[in-house]
């Protein structure tokens, strides 16, 4: 079997998605995610220019060959473009082994660990009252968890609230939105949201929580040990992790569960994370972090330390991204928990899939490959609309912040 074609899709159905297309000379056909938020044509680029070229003619059966050669055929390592691009080509290249013995991916994988995948929504409110209504409303639908985060009194923008309403997007455009930060106000009003939600949602229901890299490590230990008694499922991104030995700091102040990852893309961002125990979830995504191959090496290494993934699963990873990511989590041994954040039905009509939602439990289908498609007609009617994630200020003097 040979490949001989490969494309990439871009379309915009409400917020931008970059698809690669593997098409074989037997008529078999596989797809993966390659969104890249914000920086979505600099990896259509490394595909369409670098990428796509050396996949002509080679035999799509051999997935761990060529994500070698891509990864260290190409001399220069890791980064989030060039992860982004190779875990396109092994998304497809899984779906398209699949497909070839007539299974669903998590067969090929190990097979079924388990019923289903336990899934956490986002619940966020412009002040307490509101996340609470909003906590209580994932409740209702089922959800065993639930991630809580809230407006701040005196910040004007603030991560994971949405101004009116509307579902949570975070890319705008055509230039970056500024927010503000006050590490100082967020610490002042977290503890009370998160002693309200608890005493309303009752004891069983999982809280997590994103403090999205704002912190710096003793801070972070201070959260989490004012958040202790709320037992928190994982406070998350407490602080940047470029530093892995910062999470140290963390650990000797609280024992509320700390999970880290979305932006990383190799095993080597998380090696030290988890050799020294210093997390308990690991975030990387098939999308973001070399593909369903790589991100296997990482929950093997995890599981030696009793780390669980706990896949990142924003909306600005493609359906495509979900399904695979699904077949994932229902083979990992490590399984912890996978983030749903749900789709527009727009987005949705553009990938065409099998896997499914039901009160609080995703589930992956049964087709062969992982069971997403691409509707490209459909797609071509969404043109690509330059978007930029925001940018953070500290709001007293302007300083550039994590955002
Ligand atoms: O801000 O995916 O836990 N989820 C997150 C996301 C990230 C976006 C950035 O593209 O932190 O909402
Ligand atoms: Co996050």
């Amino acid at each position: 079997m040979k490949i001989t074609a490969a494309r990439v899709i871009v379309c915009c159905p409400g917020r931008n998605f970059v698809t690669l297309k593997i098409e074989t000379d037997e008529g078999l056909t596989g797809i993966g995610d390659a969104t890249l938020n914000g920086r979505e044509l600099s990896v259509v680029s490394y595909l369409e220019e670098h990428v796509i070229p050396c996949l002509i003619g080679r035999d799509p059966q051999q997935i761990e060959d060529i994500w070698q050669y891509l990864y260290k055929g190409a001399y220069w390592r890791r980064g989030p473009v060039t992860m982004t691009a190779i875990a396109a080509v092994d998304t497809a290249l899984w779906d398209i082994k699949a497909k070839i013995a007539g299974q669903p991916l998590y067969q090929l994988l190990g097979g079924r660990s388990r019923t289903g995948i336990m899934s956490y929504a986002h619940a966020t409110g412009r002040d307490t009252a509101e996340t609470v209504d909003e906590v209580l409303r994932h409740k209702e639908m089922g959800y065993l968890a639930i991630r809580a985060q809230s407006g701040i009194p005196g910040l004007n923008k603030v991560y994971g609230v949405s101004g009116n309403g509307r579902m949570y997007e975070p890319a705008d455009g055509p230039l970056p939105g500024e927010h503000d930060w006050s590490t100082e106000k967020y610490l002042r009003h977290t503890p009370g949201l998160f002693q309200a939600v608890r005493e309303a949602v009752g004891p069983d229901t999982h809280l997590l929580h994103d403090a999205h890299h704002r912190l710096t490590p003793i801070e972070a230990g201070r959260l989490g040990k004012e958040l202790e008694p709320f037992h928190l499922f994982w406070l998350e991104d407490p602080t940047p992790a470029e530093n892995q030995e910062a999470f140290k700091l963390i650990r000797h102040h609280t024992t509320t569960p700390l999970a880290v990852g979305e932006i990383f893309n190799t095993v080597w961002d998380c090696k030290d994370l988890i050799e020294q125990q210093l997390i308990d979830y690991i975030r990387t995504t098939v999308t973001h972090a070399g593909g369903i191959t790589h991100l296997r090496v990482i929950a093997n290494l995890a599981s030696l330390y009793q780390v669980r993934t706990g896949c990142h699963g924003a909306t600005d990873m493609s359906p495509v991204c979900m399904g695979a990511a699904l077949h994932f989590d229902t083979w990992v041994p490590n399984f912890g928990i996978q983030e749903h954040m749900a789709h527009s039905e727009e987005m949705l009509s553009v990938f065409p899939h099998d896997w499914r939602f039901e009160k609080g439990m995703l589930y992956c289908g049964e087709s062969p490959g992982h069971g997403v498609d691409i509707d490209e007609k459909l797609a071509a009617k969404y043109p690509y609309q330059r978007a930029y994630l925001p940018v953070n200020r500290l709001q007293h003097d302007g300083t550039l912040w994590s955002w």
